[in-house]
């Protein structure tokens, strides 16, 4: 009994399917985080489906915004989205990781002439969008009604042809909405791409999505970490050590010439610039940055 139990847990043909965006701004961040696990596909042209040799996993490609439904449903196991669509369309499932690429935000915007003056000036207004969901949600927050006018594509052009007072869409750059003539007034939500799926896997499939989310968090890790070798003077290694603790902590060796030392660490790309600077003024010399393949954390 127990072994048949250990059989069907680890069953070998047991697969864990994952829905990517087909075609689109997710695509390739989304086939690239796989490869970068070590996951290769069988299928590069994207047909519906694609097996990898090396991870029982199988790979669904799909338009992003169908995603949580085939999840839902049980067609896929897991998706990658933006934060967006799970938002406005992920009831019933939840998001098992945030993966830090596509960021974005979704805003309220009004044509740049107009005098804004908060959130009620919505009242009684029409805004267009393709996220009626999240913008009820807010309005019914702010306690502001107003006429929700969904359209697929293009919403940042409503205002400019009469269709609406305002809008609801995602922006990055802002570019988009400077263009057309827009001024971004409220923030209501910002984006990442996510890992999204069930609470129900069964065993065999949650271990493989364990093995898959340490992969990905060793990616991940890697990605927004570097490491760090410089020369520093003995007399300031405490306060150059204080700022690159590193995973642990640094290593310290000495160099050749008395009075220094080696010291290597591990510093988050976020913080780079300021920390160099920081460590300049400190008297390091030769300061070595270079990528991280995989950091298992
Ligand atoms: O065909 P499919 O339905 O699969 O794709 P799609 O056209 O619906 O989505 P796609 O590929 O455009 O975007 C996929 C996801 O990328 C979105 O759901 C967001 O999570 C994320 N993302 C990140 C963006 C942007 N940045 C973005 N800039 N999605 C869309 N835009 C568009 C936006 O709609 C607007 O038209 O870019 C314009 C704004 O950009 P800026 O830089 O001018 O502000
Ligand atoms: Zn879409």
């Amino acid at each position: 009994m127990q072994i048949l139990q250990t059989f069907f847990r680890f069953n070998i043909m047991e697969k864990l399917r994952i829905a990517i965006q087909k075609s689109g701004r997710l695509s390739e961040k989304s086939v690239s985080i796989l490869k970068e696990a070590g996951i290769s596909l069988t299928n590069g042209e994207r047909k519906l489906l694609s097996v990898s040799g090396s991870f029982p996993i199988e790979v669904l490609y799909l338009r992003d915004d169908d995603i949580p439904q085939y999840v839902r449903d049980k067609v896929a196991d897991i998706g990658i989205v933006g934060e967006n669509v799970f938002a406005e369309k992920g009831n019933d499932i939840e998001i098992i990781e945030r993966l830090g690429f596509s960021r974005c935000r979704l805003s309220l915007a009004v044509p740049k002439q107009v005098t804004y003056n908060g959130p009620a000036f919505f009242n009684n207004r029409k805004i267009a969008t393709s996220y009626p969901v999240i913008l009820k949600r807010y309005l019914d927050d702010k306690g502001i009604k107003a006429e929700i006018h969904e359209i697929s594509g293009s919403v940042e052009i409503a205002p400019g042809i009469g269709l609406a007072d305002g809008i609801f869409d995602i922006v990055s750059s802002g570019s988009t909405l400077i263009g057309n003539g827009l001024q971004e007034v409220e923030v209501v939500m910002k984006s990442e791409a996510v890992i999204i799926g069930r609470s129900d896997l069964q065993d065999g499939k949650k271990s493989i999505l364990n093995d898959l989310l340490f992969r990905i968090r060793s990616v991940l890790a890697a990605t927004n970490n570097k490491y760090i070798l410089l020369n520093a003077p003995n007399d300031k290694l405490d306060q150059i050590i204080s700022i690159i603790p590193g995973m642990k902590s640094p290593t310290v060796m000495p160099l050749a010439e008395s009075g220094w030392s080696s010291v290597h660490s591990v510093l988050s790309e976020s913080q780079f610039w300021q920390i160099i600077n920081e460590l300049r003024a400190y008297g390091a010399q030769g300061i070595l940055v270079i990528p991280i393949e995989k950091m298992i954390v």
